[in-house]
């Protein structure tokens, strides 16, 4: 693990974006997508997590996200996601939290100031009238959607590939406007997620520190890197930083 002092003025520092990924989740159980055993090593994404591919099969694409529901509701929020929600709780300042996970462990955690730039497994979205409703059960293609009526019509609220990641302009105002930025369990990969540090650092004013079991693909661009499991480096990095940074 790298560890670097902050800088003597974190104390000082507002403004706050926090972007996670599947790595904060993977020790409440959730599969993460890149590793070993992650999801993408046993389905194909174009498959499953493509407009086209759920044109194809809509079948395939329901059964994928109603057994990952089903998951998600027997998974509870781990250490790490309770240190952000006590992070924010106790922040003199702007405070963000940019989830690219679907999986609702941070508010059931506690966060309040988050948004889901990949969307969130339990809704539902008609693509006919573009109601979106919570969903804890299975959907399928007679699942009729509850505001129009309409059969067939409903899919996953959730951001398959190709498709535009949500609340993007509130993201890059508070990206722009950030003195400190971490990026938590997240291989760096995807985009536009994976470019938020270097808009940061097109500004040149946040220090910016990444947070992962390992290095990932873009660790060069981190001021600081600190490695091992989202459990123990979380909660151990927040108190640093609510005792002033050191
Ligand atoms: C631990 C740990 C532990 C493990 N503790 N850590 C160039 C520029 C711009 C776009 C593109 C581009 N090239 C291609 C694109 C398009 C594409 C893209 O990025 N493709 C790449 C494959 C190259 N992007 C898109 O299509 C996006 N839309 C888009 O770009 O629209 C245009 C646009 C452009 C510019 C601005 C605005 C818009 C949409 C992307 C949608 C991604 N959707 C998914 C599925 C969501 C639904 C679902 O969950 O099923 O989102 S794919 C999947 O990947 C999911 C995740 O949110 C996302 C990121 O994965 P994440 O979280 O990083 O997980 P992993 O598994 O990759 O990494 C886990 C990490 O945790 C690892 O590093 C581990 O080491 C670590 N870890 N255990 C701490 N215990």
């Amino acid at each position: 693990m790298r560890r670097r002092p902050l800088p003597t003025d974190m104390a000082s520092k507002k403004s706050i974006v926090i972007l996670t990924g599947a790595g904060i989740s993977a020790e409440s159980g959730l599969g993460t997508f890149r590793d070993k055993d992650g999801l993408w090593t046993k389905y194909d994404l174009e498959e499953v997590a493509t407009p086209q591919g759920f044109a194809r099969n809509p079948v395939l694409v329901h059964d994928f996200y109603n057994a990952r529901r089903r998951n998600l509701i027997e998974a509870a929020p781990n250490a790490a996601h309770y240190a952000l929600a006590e992070l924010e709780k106790n922040w003199d300042g702007d405070f963000l939290l940019v989830t690219q996970n679907v999986d609702d462990l941070h508010e059931r955690a506690g966060s309040e100031r988050l948004l889901h730039m990949h969307g969130e497994l339990l809704k539902i979205r008609c693509e006919r009238c573009q109601d979106v409703g919570r969903w804890t059960g299975d959907l399928d293609l007679a699942t009729a959607c509850t505001a129009c009526g309409t059969s067939g019509s409903l899919r996953p609220h959730v951001v398959w590939f190709g498709e535009m990641p949500l609340h993007m302009e509130e993201i890059y105002a508070a990206l722009e406007n950030c003195d400190l930025f971490l990026s938590i369990g997240t291989s760096g990969q995807v985009y536009p997620a994976a470019g938020f540090v270097a808009e940061v650092r097109k500004v040149g004013r946040a220090h910016t520190v990444e947070l992962n079991l390992e290095r990932s693909d873009g660790y060069s661009l981190f001021a600081e890197g600190i490695y091992g499991p989202a459990t123990e480096i979380v909660p151990a990095y927040v108190r640093r930083l609510l005792n002033g940074g050191i």
